[in-house]
Formats: structure tokens, C-alpha cells, sequence
């Protein structure tokens, strides 16, 4: 605990998690080839995940350690599919994760009362000292959003900056917005502090679940894709990816725990 506080204390947190693409991680995070069930191609109010294949313009984003991005705004069109290359210019760990004001302030939040959360989303690059990496992200919806660092502290530092989506919006009926909310998920079981989540990946090594999860009454977390570990990774033998579950989460030793994990 006392080395938690000291990198607490240090204001950027460099966990240990399983070996694969990991907002809030500081290890290995390239992407898994394949494996990706749920909502990684879910609509956001500022976009969806883009195809790689597919990429309009290159952006190149810098991050330093005085907490801010370069550039500070970006400007893009409707329709532009963007492949954003982060590089991490600095000696701390920082991240690149695109979204509305609201989203991000309540991410960052989250981040600050609990650094731990490691996130798994297409729209954030999580890039180590030195390093970079990319993400591609189609602007299919015109608005006002933002760009942040939401590992404690930076965001709080002003490691933000803007992002306008410049065109018209689509006409009414189009409108199907479903913000922070998984493929299928509604909300967690009433009363019984159960939460509903499908199964991304799993790593039975680390006995880690990355879950795309629905609310979570009992930590009043939003939905969100995060990882959690199990107290027996034995309980992990009959469970695969994409697999929908019902489970109890608990964050206890600064970790998020699954427990009582059910297939539903
Ligand atoms: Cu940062």
C-alpha cells in the first residue's frame, strides 16, 4: 500500500497488466489481432472506431511531462477518418482519449478515485515514455469534443485540449446515440449489487477478466470496458471471449475484483 501512495504521489501511476492493449497500463499494450467481441466498433457521440485501411489524414499528437498536448486543438471534418499517432515525448506515462467534455470530466473522475482502472477502448491510445502508438477513429457525427490525458493528475493539470468535427448533422431519425453503453448492456440487476458484462479478453496467466461491463451500483461506476482480476484464476477455465456474464464487482487492495461470475 505505502508503494501505491508513492506513486500516487508521483501523480502518474505505471501498473502492471496483462500483456495487451491497455488505457492506464505500462506494459506491453499492442493490440490483439482478432478478439474483439462487444462494442469496440460502438457508435460515441464523437465517432466510432475506424477502419485502418480506410484512413483520410495522419495527425500527429505529442505528449509531454509539462502536461500538455501538441497540438492543442484539432480540427477534423465529418466523415474524416483519422489515424492519430501519439507519441509520449515524456518521462511519465501518458494517454491520448477522445470524447465529449462530459465523458471525459466523468472519466477523469474515475481515474482520480480509482487510478488503478485499466481501460480497453478504441478511442484511447495509452502510450509508455518514449514510445507511440496509434489509434483510427472515424468522425461520422459533427460536434464540439476533446482530447485528455485522464491519468490522475493530468487531467487536473489541464492535459486537455479541443477537438472540433466540422459539418452538419444527420438528419432527424438518425439520431441513436448510445453513449458508455455496451453492446446489449442494460442495467445491472436491481437490488442485488450483480453486475452484467460480456467478456472481452481474458488472461488466464495473470487470472484477468477485461470486461465491458454495465453500471455498477455498488461502485457508481458507469458502463465502461475495464479489467478485473478473480481470486482463483481456476474460475477463469470455463469462461472465453465473448461470453455474457453476470458478476459481483468489488474493488478491494486497490483492485477491482470479479466475484461470483455466472454465464447468463
Ligand atoms: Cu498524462
Amino acid at each position: 500500500m505505502s508503494k501505491l501512495a508513492t506513486i500516487i504521489a508521483a501523480t502518474c501511476l505505471l501498473l502492471t497488466h496483462p500483456g495487451s492493449l491497455l488505457a492506464h497500463g505500462n506494459e506491453d499494450h499492442k493490440k490483439p489481432k482478432g478478439e474483439k467481441p462487444g462494442s469496440q466498433a460502438a457508435q460515441q457521440p464523437w465517432g466510432k472506431a475506424g477502419d485502418p485501411k480506410k484512413v483520410d489524414r495522419q495527425i500527429e499528437v505529442r505528449m509531454s511531462d509539462a502536461m500538455r498536448f501538441s497540438p492543442e486543438s484539432i480540427q477534423v471534418k465529418k466523415g474524416e477518418t483519422i489515424r492519430f499517432v501519439v507519441h509520449n515525448d515524456g518521462k511519465l506515462m501518458h494517454e491520448f482519449v477522445i470524447g465529449t467534455e462530459d465523458a471525459l470530466d466523468e472519466h477523469a473522475a474515475m481515474m482520480m478515485k480509482f487510478p488503478d482502472m485499466a481501460h480497453d477502448e478504441p478511442y484511447m491510445a495509452h502510450v509508455a515514455p518514449g514510445a507511440n502508438e496509434e489509434i483510427v477513429w472515424r468522425f461520422n457525427r459533427p460536434g464540439e469534443f476533446g482530447f485528455a490525458c485522464l491519468i490522475a493528475g493530468h487531467y487536473q493539470a489541464g492535459m486537455k485540449g479541443g477537438l472540433k468535427v466540422e459539418g452538419t448533422p444527420e438528419p432527424m431519425g438518425a439520431k441513436s446515440d448510445m453513449p458508455h453503453k455496451g453492446v446489449g448492456m442494460k442495467h445491472s440487476v436491481q437490488g442485488r449489487d450483480m453486475t452484467e458484462g460480456v467478456i472481452r479478453r481474458i488472461d488466464r496467466e495473470r487470472g484477468t477478466l477485461m470486461i465491458e461491463h454495465g453500471e455498477i451500483p455498488n461502485l457508481k461506476m458507469p458502463p465502461m470496458a475495464m479489467m478485473f482480476h478473480v481470486d482463483d484464476p481456476k474460475k477463469l477455465d470455463k469462461l472465453k471471449p465473448g461470453d455474457a456474464i453476470l458478476f459481483k464487482a468489488l474493488h478491494q487492495d486497490n483492485k477491482f475484483m470479479a466475484t461470483e461470475i455466472t454465464n447468463r
